[in-house]
């Protein structure tokens, strides 16, 4: 497979420079600065992929494409949302990139509740704690009728820490699950907004009455618009499963489990319409067998995401060691290696390590853990790469 890392731009604190010295061949990057919904300019995508040219890498794989609200609520903007997504599309065509990433998360991407959960050899993790979600959304959100969405247990539990739980504490779970995640990935969301439950609460409530078939229908409705110049220009959508790939919120989620991506696959069977095999996201989720979704998958997966989860009883999950955890990444480079050598994979998240935590990375894009975790991948990939030459595998 090729060697890819997420590079958030000429911002990153981690430098192309930096990038090639530890064998980094493709990029995955996005145009930051450009607003959600606008076109992405012919001469925008050239100036990043010449920057990265004279590194020596290639812009690989575009991380995200993101896909607006308003197409995913199906707003009456939606069409003319989508003639600019196209527009964007055959723009990066023209420039030799091919393979796109986007998501399709009514409001809010990727959820954790603590961001240096401490593992107790100095290093840290990203960390999911499940009751103190439920509390963002029962007493800080206080959405209606939240509480059917919750065991008696878990209410229990929910008021037990509304007891106890500081002020700092609460602002720090509103810091962490809509400012800190969210900003860098997700352009509803800016580090400086003063008022962030409020921004999230608006966005939530334009998703009143989208149910989860209402939902499925709106992604066939985008991809189907798209298709035609997907096949013009030969681009490879693919998707990246919801994380954690459960509904949350009340909002629905639909990239979540083995019947989701086949439904999504299957209801639109072309080719370019493809899976982002995000093996963390799908292993947070204790339902998800993620080497068997892998092997039924591999044949439509066009990007990787290499990174796994332990999930406990209670619903908690924490991002484990890359060689560790429910995913198996060995397993799933032996299957992604032998389905295509070219696919491009990128390491995903890594802990916090070694002076990580005094630089100001993005949450979970900390150098020296990424950069470990990719020696490790590489590892793997050696072991494998040897099994096929002597048709072991
Ligand atoms: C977080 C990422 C997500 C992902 C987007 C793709 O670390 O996995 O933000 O990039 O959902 O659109």
């Amino acid at each position: 497979m090729e060697k890819t890392w997420r590079w958030f731009g000429p911002n990153d604190k981690v430098t192309l420079d930096m990038l090639r010295q530890i064998g980094v061949e493709g990029i995955v990057t996005s145009l930051h600065s450009v607003p959600i919904g606008e076109i992405w300019t012919v001469e925008a995508i050239r100036a990043v992929q010449e920057t990265i040219a004279s590194h020596d890498m290639r812009w690989s794989v575009v991380e995200s494409l993101p896909v607006s609200e308003e197409i995913k609520y199906a707003g009456p903007g939606r069409d003319r949302l989508i003639e600019n997504y196209k527009v964007s599309l055959a723009h990066l065509g023209q420039c030799g990139i091919h393979t796109v990433c986007y998501n399709f998360m009514p409001v809010i991407d990727w959820i954790r509740t603590e961001l240096e959960y401490p593992l107790g050899d100095g290093t840290s993790s990203l960390y999911f704690d499940y009751i103190r979600f439920a509390y963002f959304d029962l007493k800080i959100l206080a959405r209606e009728g939240a509480e059917k969405d919750y065991s008696d247990d878990t209410l229990a539990k929910v008021e037990a820490l509304d007891r106890v739980i500081t002020e700092d504490e609460r602002r720090h779970l509103v810091d962490v699950i809509i400012v800190k995640t969210q900003g860098f990935v997700n352009a509803n969301f800016r580090d400086d907004d003063d008022a962030p439950v409020r921004t999230f609460k608006a966005l939530m409530a334009l998703y009143d009455g989208i149910t989860k078939e209402k939902l499925r229908e709106n992604l066939v409705y985008f991809l189907r618009a798209i298709m035609p110049v997907c096949e013009e220009y030969g681009m490879q959508m693919c998707i990246h499963p919801d994380d954690p790939p459960m509904p949350v919120l009340g909002l629905p989620r639909i990239v979540t489990d083995e019947e989701d991506i086949a439904w999504m696959l299957d209801a639109v069977d072309n080719p370019l319409n493809g899976l982002t095999f995000c093996a963390g996201s799908l292993s947070s989720g204790a339902h998800n067998d993620v080497v068997r979704m892998a092997r039924r998958f591999a044949p439509r997966t066009r990007f990787v995401h290499l990174r796994s989860c332990d999930v406990f009883d209670n619903g908690n999950f924490i991002e484990a060691p890359h060689t560790a955890g429910r995913a198996n990444l060995v397993e799933l480079v032996r299957i992604f290696e032998k389905q295509d050598p070219t696919l491009p994979f990128r390491v995903d998240h890594g802990k916090t390590m070694l002076g990580d935590e005094k630089v100001g990375y993005n949450p979970g894009y900390s150098f020296h853990g990424r950069m470990l975790a990719l020696g490790q991948v590489e590892g793997m990939m050696a072991a494998v790469r040897d099994e096929i030459k002597n048709q072991l595998i």
